[in-house]
């Protein structure tokens, strides 16, 4: 598999059938952890250059179940709960994590649909193995993300895909709006995410018409905000502009992200924040398009036909 072909054929794909069905990609057999090591086939073999303006020289996180001698590996759990391990360069579990954003591991998941979203945080036996209440709602292809820092290591987000068993009925992804309601607050969402370029997304929570002044931290930072490209699920790291404390940050309404997109495309935003002693997650679908200027969100939908003269729109890219 090729990144940058996959992920022209992304664009191209975008300007055409916002609505098109996408392919599950890289389904890994559940019943066969041990075999997940290097049995990706994601971008771990495209680590060469690329001349195509919407790719970033940087393979986004989420997409490798095993990086840089690390290696995310599910274990069989009783029902009700997801269990995984993850592999260090010297063969054993990784038992010494690194605090981050809180916690030592944040797991996240998300259907291929980009449906079902959850961010848990687990419990780490003295063996390795984290464990929590399975967040895996539902039957589907799922992707797990496990968001850590090895102590003594970089900062890794390696993701798996695992299978519920059952009748899979596929979402479609809800089209680019930029307000949406969750637990009675109402979030609007001002900018766009631009490729390859650093850009402010601001989200706004109200409830019953006012705003809210008093969102409580939650991870050190008012909201947490979690970007997934449609079609292979990349994984965004999207962050705050401004912590809880620092003199100039105020809790509320406004939440400021800064965003890097790698390519063009379609992207679910998940806003997680605090508030009334629970978190909430608002989420957004948003258009990253190559061609627009920024000037704010883009409710209609992809508004230019940028890509659109290389004249295959829609073909399969899986
Ligand atoms: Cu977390």
């Amino acid at each position: 598999m090729n990144t940058v072909t996959r992920l022209g054929g992304f664009a191209l794909g975008l300007a055409a059938v916002f609505g098109a069905a996408y392919g599950i990609g890289r389904v890994v057999d559940p019943a066969a952890p041990a075999a997940r090591s290097g049995h990706d086939g994601g971008a771990a073999h495209t680590s060469g250059p690329t001349t195509h303006d919407e790719v970033t020289d940087r393979v986004p996180g989420g997409l490798l179940v095993s990086d840089r001698g690390y290696t995310l590996v599910p274990v069989a759990a009783p029902a009700g709960e997801f269990a995984f391990r993850v592999g260090g360069p010297d063969g054993r579990p990784v038992t010494r994590y690194d605090v981050a954003h809180d916690k030592r591991m944040h797991l996240i998941v998300a259907r291929r649909d980009l449906s079902g979203f959850r961010h848990v945080h687990p419990d780490l036996a003295p063996d390795g193995t984290w464990r929590v209440d399975t967040p895996l709602a539902g039957p589907g292809q799922w992707r797990a993300f496990a968001d850590f820092t090895p102590t003594g290591g970089e900062p890794l987000i390696l993701g798996v895909d695992v299978t519920v068993p059952g009748e899979l009925t596929e979402r479609p992804l809800p089209a680019p709006a930029s307000s949406t309601t969750v637990d009675g607050y109402t979030v609007t969402l001002a900018g766009t995410p631009q490729p390859g370029r650093t850009s402010p997304l601001t989200l706004t929570v109200s409830r019953d018409g006012r705003p809210v002044t008093d969102l409580e931290p939650y991870l050190g930072a008012y909201g947490h905000l979690v970007a997934l490209r449609r079609g292979d699920l990349a994984y965004l790291h999207v962050h705050p502009d401004g912590t809880p404390g620092d003199g100039r940050t105020r809790p509320g309404p406004q939440v400021t992200f800064l965003a890097e997109v790698p390519s063009a495309g379609s992207y679910r935003l998940y806003l997680d924040f605090r508030h009334g002693g629970r978190v909430h997650t608002a989420e957004f679908t948003v258009v990253a398009d190559a061609a627009a200027t920024g000037a704010g969100p883009t409710p209609g939908g992809p508004s230019s036909t940028g890509g659109a003269e290389h004249g295959t729109p829609g073909h399969g890219h899986n």
